[in-house]
């Protein structure tokens, strides 16, 4: 565990605002929430492979509490845990599913919302609770309206960057017309946190039924990983970083499996002969992934293990542990023991929590970089003071 001088800063927390509950409670297609009518826990069924039809309703995807909107839940799992900071975003699928009309102003609604509740919550001085927040983007608004978007939240004071799903305007992160939002992000110096949702095709995983002899692992441990890989790896490949070599990323998951996969991104691409032919002219992206990953991408330490974190450590270069920033993924990854409570002999942590702060404490490097992860690195790159 951190010494108890050190500031912990989650940047990787999520929440759904009651209105963003109740949005999901009136859909009947993923993503949705089902509220069983004999007062049970409503039913959060977001991924696609939540939606088991061989399943009643009531059994289908994962119970929901109030961890998932209430700020007060927020506040004392952060006491738990001892973390004084936390960057709180919308939990995914984030506005993706809103119909382009009220897009812009449900985003600004939800943005404006959130800062509120940081600035209430700030306003009480206490510099063990401070609350800052991700903001989303309508992506199903006009390319105006996104833009508009972007360029209004720097007005917005406890907003510290955005979170972005890995479909973009729905053809992904390496679409053209992607462009102006990279271009309005960059003159931001918006901290675009990228997170996965969609995962990859079921039959990636032998199809629906092999998925849901292991619940929620393989879209979890390896879909959620591999679509944030595939999602920058595109963007690169597609030379987004060489258009716009000052973007600014803080990868999910410790980059899912990029830190692990930059050499062999690399070296395909060096031996493309598509890239290279054509006159010798290149085609494929200008910038080496290293020169992209030491220079635009920083990860969150959600890895769960010193083996994962030391690659992501290794692939920021000279920097190393000085790109990565604590995270919990609260309200996910709850106790599945029922043992929340203060009192137990643990205080009611929780051991993905727990799991994560034995991996930075572990991972061989100095004390002040271990600071740094907990929270030093996020204060600095994000302008939060400490
Ligand atoms: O457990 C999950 O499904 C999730 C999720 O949907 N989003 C997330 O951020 N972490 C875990």
């Amino acid at each position: 565990p951190p010494s108890t001088n050190t500031t912990i800063i989650d940047i990787h927390t999520h929440t759904y605002p009651p209105s963003y509950i109740d949005l999901l409670a009136s859909r009947t297609t993923v993503p949705y929430i089902h509220r069983p009518s004999d007062g049970s826990d409503p039913r959060l069924i977001i991924l696609s492979s939540d939606d088991d039809p061989s399943k009643p309703l009531h059994q289908r995807g994962r119970p929901i509490d109030k961890s998932y909107s209430s700020w007060a839940e927020k506040l004392s799992f952060m006491k738990t845990h001892s973390v004084s900071i936390s960057v709180v975003s919308l939990a995914n699928p984030w506005l993706d599913i809103l119909p382009p009309t009220t897009a812009l102003t449900t985003a600004q609604h939800i943005n404006n919302d959130l800062n509120a509740s940081c600035a209430t919550q700030n306003a009480k001085n206490d510099p063990s609770a401070r609350l800052y927040a991700f903001a989303s983007l309508p992506l199903s608004a006009t390319p105006d309206e996104i833009v508009s978007e972007i360029h209004r939240l720097p007005s917005l004071p406890n907003i510290k960057g955005i979170i972005l799903g890995t479909t973009g305007l729905g053809a992904g992160l390496d679409d053209p017309n992607m462009d102006p939002l990279w271009a309005a992000l960059e003159s931001n110096s918006t901290m675009i946190f990228l997170h996965p949702h969609y995962g990859l095709p079921e039959s990636a995983f032998g199809g629906a039924e092999t998925i849901a002899r292991s619940g929620h692992v393989l879209p979890l441990a390896l879909g959620f990983p591999l679509e944030t890989t595939i999602a920058v790896t595109r963007m690169y490949l597609s030379g987004v970083f060489d258009r716009f070599p000052r973007l600014r990323m803080l990868l999910a998951h410790s980059g899912g499996t990029l830190p692990f996969l930059a050499g062999r991104i690399q070296s395909c691409v060096e031996h493309e002969r598509d890239f290279t032919s054509n006159g010798g002219h290149k085609q494929g992206p200008r910038r080496e992934i290293w020169d992209v990953l030491r220079t635009n991408i920083w990860l969150d330490a959600v890895i769960y293990s010193k083996a994962g974190l030391k690659s992501a450590i290794e692939a920021a270069g000279p920097e190393g542990a000085g790109r990565l920033m604590f995270g919990t993924d609260h309200p996910f990854f709850p106790r599945v023991d029922g043992k929340e409570k203060d009192g137990e002999e643990d205080g009611g942590k929780w051991p993905s929590v727990t799991s994560n702060l034995e991996a930075i404490g572990g991972v061989g490097v100095g004390e002040e970089d271990v600071r740094g992860i907990f929270g030093g690195n996020a204060a600095k790159v994000l302008g939060i003071e400490i």
